[in-house]
């Protein structure tokens, strides 16, 4: 860790209270029932990044469909927008050989009109892939070898298919477990530990410009985990696999504590140092359910944490939230009693995390 990294998180930690922040619109700030006074700074984050770095958001397709507000909202907030479920493997070859993009489609084509990036997400995963590829490999119809012809076949497909149209792909999701070894998954069983080499040369293969991106969830701090991941990058560019990026996903919880905002930074150094780029992916802070004030200020740390430890990285090019509303969220499906997960609420009214997400940025300035 470098003493200007330490300097640094010092400062913008402390110019985070919100009694040390002048008010941007030069007007009193607004209440916000927990006594602090809030900046009024009426930018959207994409605004107030600026070219700074790229500020995303996870969209959910049938709600981009469905409600305009949604809609509209990606549109003014965010610079970047990766696909929730519909670049999946299930969404996007749910019957062999039949191949689907046409919802991925008019999310990419929508980001255009908005002048927006698009991660892409993901190639390799161990989750929601298509029942035909499952069912195959379990009754023993798939074989190995089969099955390695068509994890390339796909991978070649899909970025051929967004070529030139995604600026950063998850190439391999969560392939490693929280003890740091090797996800006991489909693909380390059948391929062997390969497979990661072979995914990151056949997306390279099909768009060579594309920056191919590790990907995981707890990750963000200094851990086993990290440290596996770490070591993984350093063998494959040792053998010259063409990994370009580490993300962090960023999936907290207020119950659980979080990183300093130095501790993030640290991590992102180390993987920065080997000349990879680093993002964070998924951020998202959830809670126990109800929400109170004190809930929704720690969870406003949370955030912030995340972003300041992305801030503070020479190269942590995108923060990505996994959804930017409470209205569309995965988290209370998948937490019993858990939600409240993102910047807005349901109403799309800014929660204290958005103000301070605001606040962040805009004492970032815009570079
Ligand atoms: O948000 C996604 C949710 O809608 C899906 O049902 C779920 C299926 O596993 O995947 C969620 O997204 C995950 C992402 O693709 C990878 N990291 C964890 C995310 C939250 O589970």
């Amino acid at each position: 860790m470098k003493v200007p990294h330490v300097a640094a998180a010092a400062v913008l930690a402390a110019a985070t209270l919100y009694s040390v922040l002048p008010s941007a619109a030069g007007s009193p700030g607004r209440s916000t029932g927990t006594g602090a006074r809030p900046v009024e700074i009426d930018q959207p984050l994409r605004d107030l990044a600026g070219r700074r770095l790229l500020v995303g958001t996870a969209v959910d397709h049938a709600a981009l469909t469905a409600d305009p507000v949604y809609r509209e909202r990606i549109a003014t907030e965010f610079s970047s927008v990766t696909a929730e479920n519909v670049m999946k493997w299930e969404s996007v070859e749910p019957e062999r050989g039949v191949r689907d993009y046409r919802a991925a489609d008019e999310l990419v084509a929508e980001a255009r009109r908005n002048g927006q990036r698009v991660r892409g997400h993901t190639l390799v995963w161990h989750n929601q892939l298509p029942s035909w590829l499952t069912t195959g490999v379990e009754s023993g119809e798939i074989d190995a070898t089969e099955l390695r012809g068509i994890l390339r076949q796909h991978i070649l497909d899909e970025v051929r298919h967004f070529r030139g149209r995604i600026y950063q792909w998850d190439v391999v999701n969560e392939v490693i477990d929280d003890e740091g070894e090797l996800r006991d998954s489909l693909w380390l069983r059948e391929l062997g530990p390969g497979y990661i080499a072979d995914a990151f040369r056949w997306a390279h293969q099909a768009d060579p410009r594309t920056k191919l991106f590790l990907n995981d969830y707890n990750v963000e701090g200094l851990s086993p985990k990290s440290d596996a991941y770490h070591r993984l990058a350093r063998e494959l560019l040792a053998q010259r696999v063409p990994v370009h990026g580490f993300g962090a996903q960023g999936h907290y919880g207020v119950q659980y504590g979080f990183h300093s905002a130095a501790e993030v930074a640290q991590n992102f150094a180390r993987f920065e140092a080997l000349g990879l780029e680093t993002a964070v992916t998924e951020a998202d802070v959830r809670m126990p359910m109800p929400a109170d004030t004190v809930k929704l200020q720690a969870q406003a740390q949370g955030y912030s944490v995340l972003l300041q430890g992305c801030l503070l990285s020479r190269r942590c090019t995108s923060f990505t939230v996994w959804g930017f509303t409470d209205k569309y969220s995965w988290v209370p499906g998948f937490f019993e009693g858990e939600g409240a997960a993102n910047l807005l609420d349901e109403s799309f009214a800014p929660k204290p995390a958005y103000r301070e997400a605001q606040a962040v940025l805009a004492l970032a300035g815009r570079r």
